[in-house]
């Protein structure tokens, strides 16, 4: 049976693909398993059913066979676990792929998701711009270490991982900011990630159910 991703029914990024379902989107059509959706809106997330799939009240969720996840990075990781294409066979190198993808739910994604928070709620403070800078600060001190390993490489180990899938998945919320422009390494490991075949279907499942949920 395919497998059912939870997913915003309206999403607030207005499909540019930031909400986390595109990591488990993406991590699927990398594998080339079909998948189904099941769209919530704000007050079902709340609700008594959709609170069994995830506690917290938050998409994603993923649901197979019996089986419910939550937590983005734990669903991409029991998918890739099971199919071939984003954890090398080698039992090291598997290890470092999965180091990766704690890599970028721990070390880079807390700071990436404080400069969003900052900014959605307290662009009016006195203390914003302050702020602002040293948020930016330790942003831009990761990307220069993150640009230093990867050094000429294109992914962060030999091949393309479900380490660089969720690392590609986080950087991407700064998109609009200068950091990535400022970083080139970064900025084109990012768009090596969003060239892939799968990435882009990925990103157009998720644009399309944005355009047809809002008309437009
Ligand atoms: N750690 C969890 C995971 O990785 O799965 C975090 C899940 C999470 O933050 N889910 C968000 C959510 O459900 C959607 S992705 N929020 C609703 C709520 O908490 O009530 C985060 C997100 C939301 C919106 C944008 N955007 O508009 O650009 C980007 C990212």
């Amino acid at each position: 049976m395919e497998p059912i991703v939870t997913v915003f029914a309206q999403s607030p990024d207005r499909g540019r693909g930031l909400a986390r379902d595109m990591q488990v989107r993406w991590a699927l059509e990398e594998v080339g398993l079909r998948y189904g959706v099941r769209c919530v809106t704000f007050a079902e997330m709340r609700g008594r059913v959709h609170l069994a799939r995830n506690p917290f009240g938050q998409i994603p969720a993923y649901e197979q066979e019996g089986l419910v996840l939550f937590e983005s990075g734990a669903i991409v990781l029991h998918i890739a676990e099971r199919h071939a294409g984003l954890l090398p066979g080698d039992a090291d190198a598997r290890s470092r792929a999965k180091m990766w993808m704690f890599a970028a739910l721990s070390t880079i994604e807390p700071v990436i998701v404080e400069r969003s928070m900052l900014i959605l709620t307290e662009e009016d403070e006195e203390w914003f711009a302050p702020r602002l800078a040293l948020v930016d600060a330790r942003i831009r001190k990761r990307l220069a270490d993150l640009a230093t390993h990867l050094g000429s490489s294109d992914w962060l180990e030999k091949d393309f991982s479900a380490g660089d899938l969720m690392m590609v998945g986080v950087l991407r919320r700064l998109g609009e900011s200068d950091l990535l422009a400022d970083e080139p390494r970064i900025a084109a490991y990012v768009a090596r990630g969003e060239a892939r075949p799968a990435f882009q279907r990925a990103f157009a499942a998720q644009l399309e159910l944005f355009k047809s949920s809002s008309g437009e």
